[in-house]
């Protein structure tokens, strides 16, 4: 990728992980998704990165409700919807699994297992191999979520052994500063990248205090965004983070600066390989 690359912003508004009671602001409801995806779609992100929760604002892969998110977000927005398939560290690898038949346009596939601050999120291979065939039957396009060296490993074992992703194309975020994962820093950043097949395209996200300096490393290392309230909680040093789209706002902003605007949806579809809506 060249360093003129139009910047792809992912938001991530809900993640498994955030309890509503702590963070008023958190989007659970179908309603306070969509409010927040139009907003973050305004504010320059192209693709929403979507965990759901259910009536008592608790994570769920209950079916039928990841159906009417899909349909939802496709009703109000242009964002490629893709759906976690990571969930919530309980969550079965069937329940992981069955997130596909909800029809998302692109989905996240977590390559290895990591340690997640006291807990533990699996992902052994034969999951990751029956995940990414399961992609493939369904026409679902998905990122590889790489929290660790091995990750990077695995991907290319992946591909190796199993081919190209649906769509052609293969995208990655670097998901750094997970308690247990790699560092979220430039030097680490720069490492990760050189080990990322060839032809890959790549975001950076990083947790917590490492969402800033992850943003600078990825703009100036041609990379993309992913930020949102799944990641990151506080704006600032003692500043909660008020809603996703100051988020989204502050990395289009930075991105400008950059030189490399954000993308907009339909430009996103055709580096990612994810097909128009008919
Ligand atoms: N909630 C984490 C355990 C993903 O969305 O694919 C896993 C996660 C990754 O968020
Ligand atoms: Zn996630």
């Amino acid at each position: 990728m060249t360093n003129d690359s139009p910047t792809l912003i992912t938001v991530a508004p809900t993640g498994a992980e955030a309890d509503k009671t702590a963070v008023p602001a958190l989007p659970v409801t179908l309603d306070e998704l969509v409010t927040t995806a139009k907003e973050c779609q305004a504010a320059g992100a192209a693709v929403v990165h979507v965990h759901i929760r259910d009536g008592q604002a608790q994570p769920t892969l209950d079916r039928a409700r990841l159906a009417d998110t899909v349909a939802a977000l496709r009703e109000g927005t242009d964002l490629i919807v893709q759906l976690s398939t990571g969930g919530a560290v309980t969550d079965s690898f069937d329940d992981r699994l069955a997130v596909l038949d909800a029809a998302p346009d692109a989905c996240s596939l977590t390559c290895g297992t990591v340690n997640f601050g006291d807990e533990v999120f699996s992902n052994p291979y034969p999951f990751i191999r029956d995940l990414y065939a399961r992609t493939k039957e369904l026409g679902v396009v998905p990122e590889f979520e790489l929290f660790d060296f091995g990750h990077i490993a695995t991907l290319h074992r992946l591909l190796a052994g199993h081919g190209a992703p649906h769509g052609g194309h293969v995208h990655c975020d670097l998901v750094m500063g997970v308690p247990g994962g790699m560092p979220g820093d430039a030097a680490t950043l720069t490492q990760a990248v050189s080990a990322l097949p060839a032809e890959a395209t790549w975001s950076a996200t990083g947790i917590g205090r490492t969402s800033v300096p992850v943003m600078f490393a990825a703009l100036s290392a041609g990379g993309h965004l992913r930020v949102g309230m799944e990641d990151t909680l506080s704006f600032a040093r003692g500043r909660p983070v008020t809603g996703n789209a100051e988020l989204v706002e502050r990395a289009a902003t930075l991105a400008s600066l950059a030189q490399r605007p954000p993308m907009r949806p339909g430009q996103a579809r055709v580096m990612l390989g994810v097909r128009e809506r008919s």
